[in-house]
């Protein structure tokens, strides 16, 4: 049964004592849309130390005027004052500690290194956009405080991030925010991270402070109240075109759509940035011929702001499984990089063709294509890293995993050679992430993965199912992929590793193991048997000679649970804690009949009413269904509706998924990101649903985060944390995280 949900602890502060605040005394009104935020203010939430005072960086709030137009936050904070911990003003970056720029001088970067303790490093207590704190494994991004507040029946709802280095698993009350409107303290929250203000209006303005063993901590940025519960985002969609007389579909009209979109912080101040594909109409899956448009990356800031544009170029063929597209901040300058497959006639997000690497010497005016067929099966492969603010071409490489002769891969018309799959994951001993692309995965199957540090572009290592054929209990690596690659922690060490449909690769670039039940078009890990040690690992499969689904132990790929073997093939699966009433995760799957226990295989009553995406959307603790334009809440076998978006698609044809989910702002529940279905704007909803579970942001678990990486990939699947949230689920663990 579901743990009943604990009363709201929210403690109203009288008027009088809030005018005699002067934490907030000094915080100009918020100003919607304004082109610059205050200045710093001193404050109280650093730790003392030695730096000098601190210089607020690029502000940069995600709240937003009524219009969803994003505030670009504050200008550069003065500083505070050297040893009391400047913070600043609305839409600021804290200082942490008061030193330069905040950031610790020096930091540990072995395996399970300490932070360091350089000028102002100490951490932890701020509250600000922007504030570092942690000493664990996992460099981790350098967060605003995400705060939003929409109106809605009986006032404002009000949610904010928890940081995971916030969070004292020891000693959960130890942490508490205090939220102010207009500069008056309305409330202390001490077990949630969200607050429906029933004395809150459209125009009314937040912050909120943390407070950490007693003592209350920086401002975050001002949030205004949206009058809907979601950020449109405003796209410039590009023009549509005609393919070429002579190709496989001539003079063929095509249209643009916005398709998968990616999160990043592109200029480190604490806020998403979205990366964006889009798709042409006649993008094609691999199995059919035709000539596509280009594919073409934008990145926006919130407010609408089109930072450039990538065109791939006619050498790129546009459909689900070519264009891979990883964003995250790779060596660790907090600001992110985009890695993706490019080729010649590739233009970067400055319009200049690629110019580095091979690209120097190439010919940016061939057209690889088979004009009979719309394949690109000749010409230079390559892979660019991007930079995220500008879309500068940073680095280009061969793409070392060579199409060489087509029919290796699986077929010899251009099906199986062009199937790709990317994501990001912690794989060595600095904490870094690296990034991995892969090739095939009906036949050969192989995985690159590389490091993008100090301005160079290097490959950590390759795994090729030619080289390593077998698992050591004779299962084979050819032909176990899957259409998506997801990232999880599953052995003794910190680093992470490669769930790869029926197979799995260790963070050294081994193979880990195998159940050699071959491929399947979706999977799903986490811990989905909390009485089982460690995670487990769920797909379903495709050529119905193997069994339909299979739960399995992440670290070994013994087998826990397994279903018929049906014919079918089982092309669409989940598996997620959605029934209260069970302990962990259920399944559900296309081929199966009803709602299965993962840790008993046993029936549990009638399927939920979809079979895609999953969200953490409501306040309780099992997650909801989300498919094409709705969320569900599935309950006693029932499934009904909580949310309808109107306005907006979803994409990628029948598999009806969203632009994106992530845990974007607000509190850990998860963001939702459809486009319009014009492509005019893209819109961000969040919920409102009140709470009173918390947990800290969903960014600072590394499982969840790599898999928001990867979500863009392929049959996009949702992103999974590595514990346990569920109905019967304990207090968190901390996250092994650090973020400077
Ligand atoms: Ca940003
Ligand atoms: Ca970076
Ligand atoms: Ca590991
Ligand atoms: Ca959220």
């Amino acid at each position: 049964m579901p743990a009943p949900l604990r009363a709201p602890v929210r403690a109203t502060v009288g008027r009088a004592a809030l005018l005699a605040g002067f934490l907030l005394s000094s915080c100009a009104p918020h100003d919607p849309g304004a082109p610059s935020g205050t200045g710093g203010e001193p404050g109280t939430g650093g730790v003392p130390a030695s730096g000098a005072g601190g210089s607020g960086a690029t502000g940069g709030a995600t709240s937003a005027g009524s219009g969803g137009a994003t505030s670009s936050g504050g200008a550069p904070g003065s500083g505070g004052a050297t040893g009391s911990g400047a913070t600043l003003g609305s839409g600021g970056r804290t200082a942490t500690g008061g030193a330069a720029g905040g950031r610790p001088a020096t930091g540990g970067t072995g395996a399970g290194g300490a932070a360091g303790a350089g000028p102002g490093g100490a951490t932890g207590g701020g509250g600000g956009p922007g504030v570092t704190g942690g000493t664990g494994f996992y460099r981790m991004e350098r967060l605003g405080r995400g705060l939003v507040a929409v109106q809605v029946s009986g006032g404002v709802y009000v949610g904010w991030r928890m940081y995971g280095f916030e969070y004292d698993a020891a000693n959960p009350a130890n942490v508490a925010y205090n939220l102010y409107r207009g500069g008056t303290k309305i409330a202390t929250v001490t077990n949630s991270t969200n607050d429906l203000d029933t004395g809150g209006s459209a125009t009314s303005t937040y912050v909120v402070r943390p407070v950490i063993g007693g003592v209350e901590g920086a401002a975050s940025e001002t949030a205004a109240v949206w009058t809907q519960p979601y950020l449109r985002v405003p796209l410039q969609v590009p023009p549509g075109g005609t393919t070429p007389a002579d190709c496989a579909t001539p003079s063929e009209a095509y249209a643009y759509s916005a398709n998968d979109a990616s999160p990043g912080d592109v200029d480190g101040d604490g806020v998403y940035e979205i990366f964006l594909k889009w798709d042409p109409s006649n993008s094609k899956d691999n199995s059919q011929s035709g000539c596509t448009g280009d594919v073409y990356i934008d990145a926006y800031k919130l407010d609408g702001t089109r930072l450039w544009r990538i065109d791939l170029g006619p050498n790129i063929r546009a459909g689900q499984h070519y264009t891979q597209f990883v964003v995250y901040d790779f060596d660790g300058d907090g600001k992110a990089e985009m890695a993706v497959k490019t080729a010649p006639g590739t233009k970067d997000g400055t319009g200049a063709f690629l110019h580095l690497g091979p690209a120097a010497s190439d010919d940016d005016s061939a057209v690889y294509r088979t004009d009979s067929t719309g394949y690109v099966l000749a010409g230079p492969e390559y892979l660019t890293v991007f930079n995220g603010a500008t879309g500068a071409e940073m680095a280009t490489v061969n793409f070392d995993q060579a199409r060489g002769t087509v029919s290796s891969w699986g077929d010899s018309y251009g099906n199986r050679v062009d199937r790709f799959l990317s994501t990001a994951a912690y794989l060595d001993a600095t904490g870094l992430p690296s990034f991995i692309m892969a090739r095939g995965y009906y036949t050969r199957t192989t995985l690159t993965a590389w490091n993008w540090r100090a301005g160079k572009l290097t490959q950590l290592w390759k795994f090729d199912s030619n080289v390593t054929p077998k698992d050591a209990a004779g299962h084979p690596y050819t032909g176990q992929g899957s259409h998506s690659m997801t990232i999880a922690n599953v052995d003794d060490d910190p680093e992470q590793e490669i769930m790869y449909g029926a197979m799995a690769v260790d963070n050294t670039g081994a193979g880990l193991c195998s159940t050699g039940f071959d491929h399947g078009d979706a999977e799903h890990v986490g811990d989905l048997i909390p009485s089982h040690p460690g995670l487990e690992f769920f797909m379903c499969n495709e050529d119905g000679t193997h069994p339909a689904y299979h739960v399995r132990d992440a670290k070994t790929c013994a087998i826990l649970q397994q279903g018929p073997i049906d014919g079918a093939d089982t092309g669409r699966c989940v598996a997620e804690d959605v029934d209260a009433s069970n302990p962990g995760a259920e399944l559900w799957s296309s081929s199966t009949t009803g709602l299965l226990s993962a840790t008993t295989n046993a029936s549990l009553g009638s399927i939920p009413g979809s079979t895609n995406f999953v969200v953490y959307w409501d306040g309780d603790e099992t997650r909801e269904l989300l498919d094409n334009n709705h969320v569900d809440k599935y309950a006693k076998g029932t499934t009904s509706r909580l949310l309808t978006a109107s306005g907006v698609s979803s994409n990628n044809g029948t598999k009806s998924v969203p632009t994106l989910t992530a845990d974007l702002f607000g509190d850990w529940r998860e963001e939702i990101v459809w486009r319009e279905s014009d492509s005019s704007a893209l819109r961000i909803y969040t919920t409102t649903a009140p709470t009173t579970r918390r947990l800290y942001t969903l960014m600072h678990d590394p499982q969840y985060r790599m898999q928001v990486v990867g979500e863009q990939t392929a049959y996009n699947q949702p992103p999974h944390v590595g514990f346990q949230i569920g109905a019967d689920m304990p207090d968190p663990p901390a996250p092994n995280i650090q973020v400077r």
